[in-house]
């Protein structure tokens, strides 16, 4: 059975990842991570403090615990990158190139998560291909692509056995995103939920690439699971799911809160947010290992609404929106 490390898993991707691990590996063979003691609350155990920045502290959990996997999520979001650019900087790249140095000498199979920031303002927007012009504007833009290239350098050269995804913006309802330009996307069924108001923090036809958690989470198990041999690339592969505008997330929410309203208010997020793709193309993920999304723009509404409504309102619209029930779920 294998043994693996989650680092930042405490992080939106991270804590979905864990539960999902767990059920396939078993709970005490999936060792979560992060930084900073978790909440008293939080059902994370096995779990254990890693400065992914400090080697040592990497290499003496890998030794611990006998870990042969490591699915490495710990880093900065693009906005708060903008904010804090050298820790950015640290925590990306050097956080990566201790995972990588102790894949090296232990044999590790590790995932690394990329994300469309490599891409830039001269980057096709439509379509974007596999191979194609990466010129980011962020710092955390320019941590993914060196970051890809050195996962690219430690296949090729040691041999380490590292597979990696470019994420569009991910959505869930059970944690929340983290200084992220997507975060927007999420945010927003809180706020239709609670107040039935929101101010988007970018423009309304802001058009970007984003998938469901579900879909997320089928992704890395899916990519870490394929046989090697169909693993061609050791950069990162183009993974989307759906692509829609700020202005069609809410006409959408609104076809089940007509009261909703959204106001805009661009703030500096605008400006990373027109420097990424607008539609990926994934078609060497989808020829090559097989990946394929389930959930578009009207089923992750349904269900992300059903999912954050108040039990007693839930339980009101039982009844009527039973048919719902069929995609609400946190992992298939
Ligand atoms: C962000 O907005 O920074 C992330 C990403 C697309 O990598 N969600």
């Amino acid at each position: 059975m294998h043994k693996i490390l989650v680092t930042g898993s405490e992080g939106q991707l991270g804590s979905d990842l864990v539960v999902a691990l767990r059920h396939v590996y078993g709970v005490n063979n999936v060792i979560a991570s992060g930084w900073r003691t978790p909440p008293q609350n939080a059902k994370t155990s096995p779990y254990a403090i890693v400065d992914v920045t400090d080697s040592a502290s990497i290499t003496a959990i890998i030794q611990d615990y006998q870990i042969d996997t490591v699915y490495h999520l710990a880093g900065i979001l693009s906005a708060k990158g903008e904010q804090h650019p050298d820790r950015c900087w640290d925590v990306n790249i050097n956080g990566l190139r201790n995972v990588l140095e102790a894949a090296k000498i232990f044999k590790l199979h590790v995932f690394f998560s990329s994300s469309i920031a490599v891409f830039g303002p001269h980057t096709p927007k439509l379509d974007t291909p596999q191979i194609t012009v990466e010129d980011p504007s962020t710092m955390y833009g320019i941590t993914k692509v060196t970051g890809e290239l050195l996962c690219q350098y430690y296949a090729q050269r040691f041999g380490v056995d590292v597979r990696s995804l470019r994420l569009p913006g991910i959505i869930s309802h059970t944690s929340p995103p983290g200084g992220g330009t997507t975060d927007f996307a999420v945010e927003i069924f809180h706020a239709a939920l609670q107040t039935g108001t929101y101010t988007c923090f970018v423009r309304p036809e802001t058009r970007l690439p984003m998938m469901y958690m579900p879909d997320a989470i089928r992704a890395m198990l899916g990519i870490m699971q394929a046989d090697t041999s169909k693993i061609k690339i050791r950069s990162s592969y183009n993974v989307a799911a759906v692509s829609f505008s700020a202005e069609e997330l809410v006409a959408e929410i609104q076809t089940h809160l007509p009261h909703f309203t959204c106001r805009y208010a661009p703030d500096f997020r605008q400006a990373i947010a027109d420097s990424w793709p607008a539609v990926i193309d994934d078609s060497k993920a989808r020829a090559d290992w097989g990946w394929q999304h389930q959930y578009d723009l009207a089923t992750i509404v349904t269900d992300m609404l059903q999912a954050l409504k108040p039990s007693s309102v839930k339980d009101s619209c039982h009844h009527e929106e039973n048919s719902n029930l069929s995609v609400s779920s946190t992992i298939r």
